[in-house]
């Protein structure tokens, strides 16, 4: 049952006890607000340290490194696009930040992983949208060969719970 493979949660991302954590973060991998200033809060500086070294990223695309003081192993680090109205492939980018995400996760046999809300802070992406995308993604991957058994969607309010909740059941009938 793909179903039972993902879990929606309300809480904050750098306390989940899992494989890999995902963070939403910009081009440049060197950190900034949002999730992504607390990731780099939790693990300390020896991961500002490995980004450096990353060269960036590009918009729908992931890389991964190690989770220093995290709970987690690894941190898969991708960059959503910025919402600019919906024409620009915005949906296409986000569905491919969380299939990025899954393959590396795959390629290091990671089984359990964790993802917030990407795009939706300061990116802008409409949340319920967003919410649809991830969990139609998620599933499609978890259809195909992968090491992964668990996805945590972490969402971080009440509001952004309910949008993924309601993804859930609507997508899996
Ligand atoms: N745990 C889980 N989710 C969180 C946490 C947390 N600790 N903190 C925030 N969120 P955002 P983006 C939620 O803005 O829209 C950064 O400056 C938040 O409520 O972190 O992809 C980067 O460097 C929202 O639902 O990421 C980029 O410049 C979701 O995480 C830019 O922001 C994403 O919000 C990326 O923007």
């Amino acid at each position: 049952m793909i179903s039972s493979k993902i879990a929606i949660v309300e809480g904050d991302i750098t306390q989940q006890k899992v494989d890999a954590i995902v963070n939403a973060a910009n081009n440049s991998l060197l950190g900034g607000g949002g999730v992504d200033g607390a990731i780099h809060r939790a693990a300390g500086l020896g991961l500002l340290a490995e980004c450096r070294r990353l060269h960036g990223c590009q918009t729908g695309d992931a890389k991964i490194t190690r989770g220093y003081n995290l709970p987690a192993d690894w941190v898969i680090h991708t960059v959503g696009p910025i919402w600019k109205g919906g024409n620009r492939g915005e949906d296409e980018l986000l569905a491919s930040c969380y299939r990025r995400c899954l393959e590396i996760a795959t390629q290091y046999e990671i089984i359990s992983i964790a993802f917030p809300a990407i795009s939706t802070g300061a990116y802008g992406f409409p949340p319920q949208l967003a919410a649809k995308i991830a969990v139609r993604t998620v599933k499609e991957f978890l259809e195909g060969n992968s090491s992964v058994e668990q996805v945590i969607l972490v969402c971080f309010s009440h509001l952004s719970y309910q949008y993924h909740l309601s993804a859930l059941r609507k997508i899996f009938g």
